[in-house]
């Protein structure tokens, strides 16, 4: 099997995490930003990730691939529904972590930026999400005040450090995104939380490529 992903991409990060936990064989590949024929090809749009799953089969939406992948073994363990504290945390809280994150995806050293090309597509892509990016990096204390607050609020989940599960699919995304935000304040918790998903679901840290 193949996965396309971009390295930054938060729901691709969730993908990896299956492959990880379950210890899948699969090569993955990063497509670059800019590149809308690729993805188009074969799911008629731009969008990652993609499982190939055999030539010319393809399958995206990052919870389709999760549950897909979980469920090749015969075992699945990703079940029931996210924790709906956890859910609404993430609601309430995504916006302000990409408002950290998304200015420096842009400038960070990731294999999809790897070109000047590529770059300035993902750049205005995100401009036009997000708005000044300028402004969001220099709001970035504001940002990061507000999220030490809110952590507190997730503490005791973040310290059980459970068997992974389907609440972790929606949480570490999200969380892993802040690891882009050089002197993050990370809180014990959240250090303990990060380390523990990311080992057992071997994904990356972003920690190596923060600023
Ligand atoms: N619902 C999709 C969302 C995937 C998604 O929004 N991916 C972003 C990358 S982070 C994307 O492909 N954006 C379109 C683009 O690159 O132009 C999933 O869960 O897989």
């Amino acid at each position: 099997m193949k996965l396309y992903v971009y390295e930054h991409c938060p729901f691709c990060i969730r993908a990896r995490m299956i492959f990880g936990l379950k210890k899948v064989p699969h090569e993955l590949n990063v497509i670059m930003e800019g590149d809308a024929e690729t993805p188009t090809r074969m799911v008629g749009r731009k969008v990652v990730p993609i499982l190939q799953k055999e030539e010319g089969v393809y399958m995206p939406e990052s919870m389709d691939i999760v549950h897909y992948v979980d469920q090749l073994d015969g075992a699945p363990v990703i079940k029931g529904e996210c924790d709906p504290l956890i859910d609404a945390w993430c609601k309430d809280n995504t916006r302000t972590v990409f408002n950290l994150a998304i200015p420096r995806f842009t400038r960070a050293d990731f294999k999809e930026l790897s070109t000047p090309a590529a770059r300035e597509a993902y750049t205005q892509r995100e401009i036009k999400a997000f708005g000044d990016l300028e402004a969001l990096m220099a709001n970035s204390q504001t940002y990061i005040d507000t999220l030490v607050d809110e952590l507190g609020k997730i503490e005791a989940y973040l310290r059980a450090r459970n068997a992974i599960g389907i609440t972790d699919f929606y949480l570490f995304p999200v969380l892993n995104s802040l690891t882009i935000v050089k002197d993050f304040p990370y809180p014990d918790a959240l250090s303990g939380y990060l380390e523990h998903v990311a080992t057992s679901c071997h994904v990356p840290l972003f920690t190596d490529k923060a600023l």
